[in-house]
């Protein structure tokens, strides 16, 4: 079979486009551990305060590492400033009280959408300690560009 010579490059690109397609998911998944929320857990978003889950917001640190409990809101994150351990794996357990909101710890790989009616949980280590920029990431309304946290990563005590 005679295939022409322009041919050829475009299939061949065609092939590596998919190829680099593929490296790219299996890089950030395996690689970087970016992965979609798991854990299909459902909220009356009209009842998040009263809800045992997220009456409490706040952060929990125990010997194996922390958990935060937060929500968004417009046009802010409960807790606004959060205190985690550093190189100690977090869990952030995280809802919206109204609308969908984003969450990205600016310089992390902590990045998740607060989805009403849903409950956002993922883990993560923050190695580096310091104050990151927390921020909403989907538009939520006119007060979106308000919308930030701060998250402070304390180095372990000796
Ligand atoms: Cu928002």
């Amino acid at each position: 079979m005679n295939v022409p010579l322009y041919e050829k490059i475009w299939m061949w690109a065609s092939g590596g486009i998919i190829v680099a397609f593929v490296a790219t998911v299996l890089v950030t998944g395996i690689g970087g551990a970016l992965q979609p929320p798991s854990h299909v857990e459902t909220i009356d978003p009209t009842k998040v305060f009263t809800d045992p889950r997220f009456a409490h917001p706040g952060v929990s640190v125990d010997a194996n590492g922390a958990t935060v409990v937060a929500f968004g809101m417009m046009f802010g994150f409960t807790p606004g400033e959060i205190r985690v351990p550093a190189g100690k794996p977090v869990i952030f357990r995280m809802t919206s009280a109204d609308v969908t909101h984003g969450f990205l710890i600016v310089g992390t790989n902590a990045n998740t959408m607060l989805v009403p009616g849903y409950v956002s949980q993922f883990t993560t280590v923050f190695k580096q300690p310091g104050e990151y920029l927390i921020v909403c990431h989907e538009y939520c309304g006119l007060g979106h560009h308000l919308m930030a946290g701060k998250l402070i990563v304390e180095a372990a005590k000796p």
